[in-house]
């Protein structure tokens, strides 16, 4: 059948019980006037713009990608896509991609070789090591290259430059997850799996726009809600997304006081004597301490605080407390909120004292954002070390060393590793005098943008760029160098629930543009970058030399990736770390029979002090849990930093809509998914407009101290009090016209602020204080927010969101049940 999957984005339901296997559905979207029998091949792959790792095939004709087909094999999707993968494809084939390198002459950029911009970029690293050290150097990747290209890069700055300036804008996204999977169980790495979502029967999303963000796992969501006994489902949220109108409760805590909720919820789960005590014995600590202070957190003060009634907390509590099959997941209205680690530690104790880990559906997601963030934070280009070592056990150091054929020495592991925030510090400062910017758009994806753009636009600052197109950062740089990108490389990458997928080749990239792969090989031997032994750092010269060089990194490591190979990968389902030759298959659940990879000697991190972020000693932590279990970790609340004043009412959050993927550069050369949510908009609920006299669609301008936006209104089910603006709209007027708007504002990070988190340095992108005013009225127009998402309008005469003929995509139920 065919589906207009911008009007509907999840599709057809496709119903089932619990522990049932979820049926298939093979979603397939081909270029207009292809049909399928046209099809040269199917290149299989995985999706790209989210971290769920849906397994998809590429459809290609002529040497050219025309479609995309879900996987059916696949234990992600079972065939199923979300509408950013079913038409974001497009994007590769835009006329404005980047197919030269370009340089900086005489103030502008111009087209120019390889030799000379890779030169460029050699030559002024080289000069600064001699004046500076590696301290001048500084690397800014993503969550969206390939395993193979972090470990790469990461080898290259940590081993190669010897630099401990090396992040990446999974700091944005999460490493929070990373920080509260540390503390709660001593080392990153998913409890959780998928299969959880068959088996749940409670299931309690924290902060998480899954409907939205992660199409198709929602839609397994959807599926159970529709079939025979399906789960409860809880959302905390301060929207009514589409999760919280599924919702069985949803609370809507104002902005920020995530702690105070949490702290709530377990003081009722304790109170009630809902704790698994012989789980807690067995294999955890801290349980005294967190009784304790939750002690002090009856609902009627969170009430107070959060302003969500006490007896819908304590109903919350109680669908928590009785669960019997509880799965938690967790996203950006807890990791860019205030208290953000503390509040995700919360969330793992919850499922901790109730004893549900391990088994099929109890489970915690502590989600990730991006396609590969699990890899930047595996690979150690997100700061860390390759592999889940700690920076701070002298013998995971010397143990990498060994992996690398490098002196310990030389890798820099005598502080902890610089978070992105304070890379940018030290380059508004003037101590990082390089910067190589990879696959990320810094220029609108960071807090207070006046204050990045000046850094970036810096003479002392060397910028490189390397993108698919020339994005608001690229067209700060000195050098952008044209990458190839999905669907023109071969890699793998993991999602949220350890899955790892192969993405093969299945056409050329355009004009001399080059996989990121490729281009880091090239600078590591332009370098002259070695080995103790004189032989050549990186040993590898294509993507299966790194994946089998990383194969190495990970042995005996929890992310073991020993038994994968590109064949194993090939034809079948993607497949979950660790796998090795124990686990041939791979490993469904982790932290099985409460065995947790905590202990002192093997564990990623000791953890660090929730309130202050400071970082325990060894010694502290062998003493806090000599074996190795679980730690339950307890904290106070304290209130958001910018509160709101009679200036400034209103508390700003910002987020994502479905149908575009952060700043837009893949998503807005797309026809369908830009004419579904073409500008940005703001949202205020219905009584705020009401008080103020605005109506839908009015030009209003949200400001903070930190600059101004002009969007238009839409009036949303978003609690009182909170204003919300996608953070897609960058300040070009056009994606491919070029033309720097700065002054216009759209962009929501124009007024976000300068704070990050104390323990996983992210920063606080949804907890501002605002002023709204309107500068002229919609003349009865509204604004062209979508309809079918969290800005779905409350008031009347809104047209729906609709795809039309160009929007219809083959879905192809299966005739008897799903892939287990
Ligand atoms: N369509 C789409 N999907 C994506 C992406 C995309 O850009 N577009 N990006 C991907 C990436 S990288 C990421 S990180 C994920 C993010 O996925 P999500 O975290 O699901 O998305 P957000 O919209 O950032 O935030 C989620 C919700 O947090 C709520 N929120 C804000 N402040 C608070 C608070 O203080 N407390 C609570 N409880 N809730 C709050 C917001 O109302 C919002 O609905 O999505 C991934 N998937
Ligand atoms: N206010 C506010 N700000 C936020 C957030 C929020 O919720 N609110 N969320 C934050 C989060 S969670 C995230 S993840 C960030 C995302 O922020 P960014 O990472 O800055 O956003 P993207 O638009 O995904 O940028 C990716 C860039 O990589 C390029 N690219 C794509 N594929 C390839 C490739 O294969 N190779 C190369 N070299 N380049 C490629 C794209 O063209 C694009 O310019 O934004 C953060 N900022
Ligand atoms: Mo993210």
């Amino acid at each position: 059948m065919q589906t207009d999957r911008i009007a509907e984005p999840w599709g057809t339901r496709t119903p089932y019980g619990p522990g049932e296997a979820w049926p298939t559905r093979v979603d397939t979207h081909l270029a207009d006037g292809v049909a399928p029998e046209d099809v040269d091949r199917w290149v299989q792959s995985a999706t790209i713009l989210h971290s769920n790792g849906d397994g998809l095939d590429i459809a290609v004709k002529d040497g050219e990608i025309v479609g995309v087909r879900g996987r059916e094999v696949d234990r992600v999707n079972h065939g199923r896509l979300g509408p950013k993968d079913l038409f974001g494809w497009q994007a590769n084939k835009s006329p404005d991609r980047l197919t030269k390198p370009l340089i900086r002459r005489n103030g502008k950029l111009v087209e120019t070789d390889w030799d000379t911009a890779m030169d460029a970029v050699v030559n002024r690293t080289k000069e600064l090591l001699d004046e500076q050290g590696p301290s001048a150097i500084s690397f800014y990747t993503t969550g969206q290259l390939f395993l193979e290209e972090y470990y790469t890069m990461g080898l290259i700055a940590h081993g190669g430059i010897g630099t401990n300036h090396v992040d990446g804008n999974t700091r944005l996204c999460t490493a929070t997850a990373a920080a509260a999977l540390k503390e709660s169980f001593g080392c990153d790495g998913q409890p959780g799996s998928y299969t959880d979502i068959d088996h749940a029967d409670v299931i309690a999303l924290y902060g998480h726009n899954m409907a939205e963000t992660q199409t198709v796992l929602w839609t397994r969501v959807l599926d159970r809600l529709a079939g025979p006994n399906p789960p409860k489902v809880i959302c905390v949220d301060p929207r009514m997304t589409p999760v919280a109108r599924e919702a069985t409760i949803h609370l809507a805590p104002r902005p920020g006081t995530n702690v105070m909720l949490m702290n709530a919820l377990l003081h009722e789960i304790i109170a009630n004597g809902w704790v698994d005590s012989d789980y807690v014995q067995a294999h955890a600590v801290g349980f005294a301490e967190l009784e304790k202070r939750v002690a002090d957190y009856p609902p009627e003060v969170a009430a107070e605080v959060c302003d969500v009634p006490a007896e819908q907390i304590r109903e919350a509590a109680r669908v928590l407390g009785q669960a019997e099959r509880l799965l938690s997941t967790v996203l950006q209205g807890f990791y860019q909120s205030h208290q953000a680690s503390a509040a995700a530690v919360q969330v793992n104790n919850v499922n901790i004292i109730r004893g549900m880990l391990g088994k099929p559906g109890c489970g915690v997601l502590q989600m990730n954002g991006q396609p590969t963030a699990e890899n930047t934070r595996e690979c150690g280009a997100d700061g860390d070390l390759p592999a889940f070592r700690n920076w701070s056990n002298d013998e995971h150091v010397k143990d990498l060393a060994k992996v690398w054929n490098l002196d310990p020495m030389q890798i820099p592991h005598w502080s902890p590793p610089t978070h992105a925030m304070q890379m940018f510090r030290y380059a508004e400062e003037g101590s990082i005098r390089f910067m190589w910017v990879q696959a990320t758009n810094p220029a609108v994806s960071l807090p207070e943008l006046g204050r990045i753009r000046e850094i970036l636009a810096q003479e002392r600052l060397f910028l490189v760029v390397q993108d698919i197109f020339l994005s608001e950062t690229a067209q700060l740089a000195d050098v952008v160098l044209p990458a190839a990108t999905w669907g023109e490389k071969t890699g793998t990458f993991t999602n949220v629930d350890r899955t790892v997928h192969l993405s093969e080749k299945a056409v050329e990239p355009p004009g001399e543009a080059r996989p990121d792969l490729d281009i880091f090989i090239d600078f590591s031997r332009r370098m002259g970058l070695q080995d103790k032994d004189g032989q050549p750092l990186v040993k590898w010269d294509d993507p299966e030399g790194a994946f089998e060089g990383w194969k190495d990194c990970t042995r005996g490591r929890p992310c073991d990736y020993t038994g994968l190979s590109y064949e194993k990968l090939r034809g079948g389902s993607g497949i979950q770390w660790p796998c090795n030759a124990e686990n041939p298959d791979g490993t469904e659940r982790i932290y099985v029979d409460g065995q947790f990879w905590a202990a002192p000697d093997y564990c990623e991190s000791y953890g660090r002090d929730l309130v202050t972020g400071a970082p325990l000693s060894p010694v502290e932590y062998k003493a806090l849990n000599p074996t190795g279990k679980a730690v339950l970790k307890a904290v106070e609340y304290l209130p958001p930093h910018e509160i709101v004043s009679q200036e400034f009412p209103f508390q700003l959050i910002t987020g994502r809509t479905l149908y575009h993927f952060h700043t837009r550069t893949k998503t807005a050369r797309a026809p369908q998914l830009q004419k579904a949510a073409p500008e940005v908009w703001v949202e205020l609920s219905a009584s705020d407009a009401a008080d103020r006299g605005f109506t839908e669609g009015d030009l209003l301008e949200i400001s903070t101290p930190r600059g101004r936006v002009e969007a238009r209104l839409r009036i949303s089910g978003i609690r009182p009090g909170v204003a919300f603006l996608p953070f897609h709209y960058g300040y070009w007027d056009s994606p491919s016209g070029h033309e720097p708007g700065g002054k216009r504002g759209r962009a929501a990070n124009e007024l976000t602020l300068t704070d990050w988190d104390p323990v996983s340095k992210q920063p606080i992108f949804k907890t501002a204080a605002a002023a709204v005013r309107r500068l002229s009225k919609g003349k009865g127009s509204p604004s062209l927010a979508p309809t079918t998402t969290g800005s779905r309008p409350v008031t009347a005469d809104v047209p729906p969101t609709t795809g039309g003929p160009a929007a219809a995509v083959t879905e192809q139920m299966a005739a008897t049940g799903g892939v287990k």
